[in-house]
């Protein structure tokens, strides 16, 4: 793999040329949409939010006329288009002329639209005018993700963050083709979203937060309108109601949720395992009913996560008795369920998800290599996010403010220098779904804080999640990571200046 003229992450899969000369985008350029459908047309408005604030172009939006006219950047929807890898595929041809972005999905032209804002000077992003020259080097570009679920968990349960700072995670989160956020909606210290039917479960169960600090909820329709800008940029939201245990928050709203029927305090530690549902009790199946039904209505993805980790009260058998029941509830609503990988401990559905978490360090740990062989064995499909590589919470390392360190200290390099196919024996390709990277928010209260964890790291991990493996070297990545630096900057992203990335002085 020659060293790329470019600074793309996640790296393209073949970038079939490169060149030294220059393509500039010239002031009356326009940008071209075939064919003028809302879908390609608001692929291209999301293009031109990134361009005319910094070049100050008009960068009008039109249907081809006769002729292409010089500089223009056509954005292409094409049923016979690249036919390799999936909805998400692209190529993008940057000529002396023009530059051409073919896709045979809205999700592909998408993509594509990253690789290409990419392209561009740092300056692109910023949101004041900015002086060119605004070049590309010319490049023709064939580009599809290695796996299908490229994610990134943020929880809201432990603290809450509110609709505009999750709209800025899903910002971020795009420019680098990440397609999946799983949203933790519920835990011991917090009920966020809305349940018409349980109504305590947010005038009570919402008011709570780690140390107080920050409570709140989702409506209903303010879900709506996250799941509606996360699809607008083509990322599923995955919603996660954990259970039967991190159910302190909705225990504490309902007494007749508790075996002895009486309901406990709000939770505001970090503790984890204390609490479940009580899974004798024929209630317990009519609130998992009830709240699967409202989420599954206001959840356009194919699944919904119901939790299921560290359950310290139940026995094994009374456990995965519960996880069967729930996996039927959910397939009733028309969904498939996501759990954490002890429900490998039930009998699951092949449709069915198992989040991997645990181990992943140095020497794949036994215990996670044996959960991920029975997910295998089971048919079901696997989501690596093993805490040792991907936790964003881990503290970088001892000096890090933020976060925890129970799964170690990870630095960039650690999220970077690992493979979900070959950490543990015995998965092959077609066993793992994706990757994922959670970010827990026991010790995060702003977006801020969630920036410093995940940037970053999480470009890393998208990397892991879209490029092809054979050939990912951390020493090469970190020379393209750290021009993304000053991109961050223009965003406002308060990023983590790891020591491991040359991060260029100021340009
Ligand atoms: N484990 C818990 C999370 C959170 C995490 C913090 C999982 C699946 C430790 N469960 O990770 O709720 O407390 O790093």
């Amino acid at each position: 793999m020659p060293p790329p003229l470019h600074h793309v992450v996640p790296m393209p899969a073949n970038v079939s040329m490169q060149s030294t000369r220059w393509f500039t985008l010239p002031a009356e350029a326009q940008i071209l949409v075939e064919p003028s459908t809302p879908q390609v047309v608001e692929v291209a408005e999301h293009l031109a939010a990134v361009l005319r604030p910094s070049t100050g172009y008009a960068l009008p939006i039109a249907a081809p006329a006769a002729g292409v006219p010089r500089g223009s950047v056509r954005v292409r929807l094409d049923p016979s288009g690249p036919a390799a890898g999936g909805d998400e595929a692209y190529t993008l041809d940057i000529t002396d002329t023009s530059v051409l972005l073919v896709a045979r999905h809205p999700s592909g032209l998408f993509r594509g639209i990253q690789t290409l804002r990419q392209l561009f000077p740092a300056s692109i992003e910023a949101r004041t005018r900015e002086r060119g020259p605004w070049r590309l080097r010319l490049a023709r570009i064939e580009d599809a993700p290695r796996f299908a679920w490229r994610g990134a968990m943020l929880d809201v349960s432990r603290h809450f963050f509110d609709v505009d700072d999750v709209k800025r995670y899903i910002d971020l989160l795009a420019k680098y083709k990440l397609n999946v956020l799983h949203l933790h909606l519920s835990d011991d210290q917090g009920w966020r979203i809305e349940i018409a039917s349980w109504p305590r479960l947010t005038e009570y169960g919402s008011t709570s937060s780690v140390n107080d600090e920050r409570g709140g909820f989702y409506t209903q329709a303010q879900y709506r309108e996250i799941v509606a800008y996360a699809a607008s940029r083509y990322i599923t939201i995955v919603p996660e109601i954990d259970m039967p245990g991190h159910t302190n928050a909705a225990l504490a709203s309902y007494p007749e949720l508790n075996c002895d029927g009486v309901a406990p305090p709000l939770y505001t530690g970090i503790k984890v395992g204390f609490s479940t549902l009580c899974v004798d009790k024929e209630i317990t199946y009519t609130f998992v009913d009830d709240v699967v039904r409202e989420l599954a209505a206001l959840t356009p993805g194919p699944w919904i996560h119901l939790g299921g980790d560290e359950v310290e009260k139940l026995t094994d058998e009374q456990y995965a008795r519960f996880v069967e029941r729930v996996q039927d509830i959910v397939a009733k609503h028309g969904k498939q369920m996501v759990g954490w990988e002890e429900i490998t401990k039930a009998r699951l559905a092949p449709t069915t998800l198992v989040q991997q978490w645990r181990g992943g360090g140095e020497k794949a740990t036994a215990a996670a290599a044996a959960v991920a062989a029975e997910a295998v064995r089971q048919g079901t499909r696997l989501i690596m996010s093993p805490a040792s590589r991907v936790y964003l919470d881990m503290k970088y390392d001892a000096t890090t403010a933020l976060g925890l360190n129970w799964a170690g200290f990870v630095e960039v390099r650690d999220a970077y220098d690992w493979d979900p196919v070959t950490l543990y024996p015995g998965i092959a390709e077609r066993d793992v779904l994706g990757v994922e990277a959670p970010l827990w928010s026991e010790t995060l209260v702003t977006i801020r804080d969630v920036e410093q964890m995940a940037f970053p790291r999480i470009a890393g991990v998208a990397e892991i999640g879209w490029s092809p493996a054979e050939w990912r070297r951390f020493d090469e990545f970190r020379q393209r990571l750290a021009l993304h630096g000053p991109r961050w900057e223009r965003l406002g992203v308060h990023y983590y200046r790891s020591p491991q990335v040359p991060w260029p002085r100021e340009e």
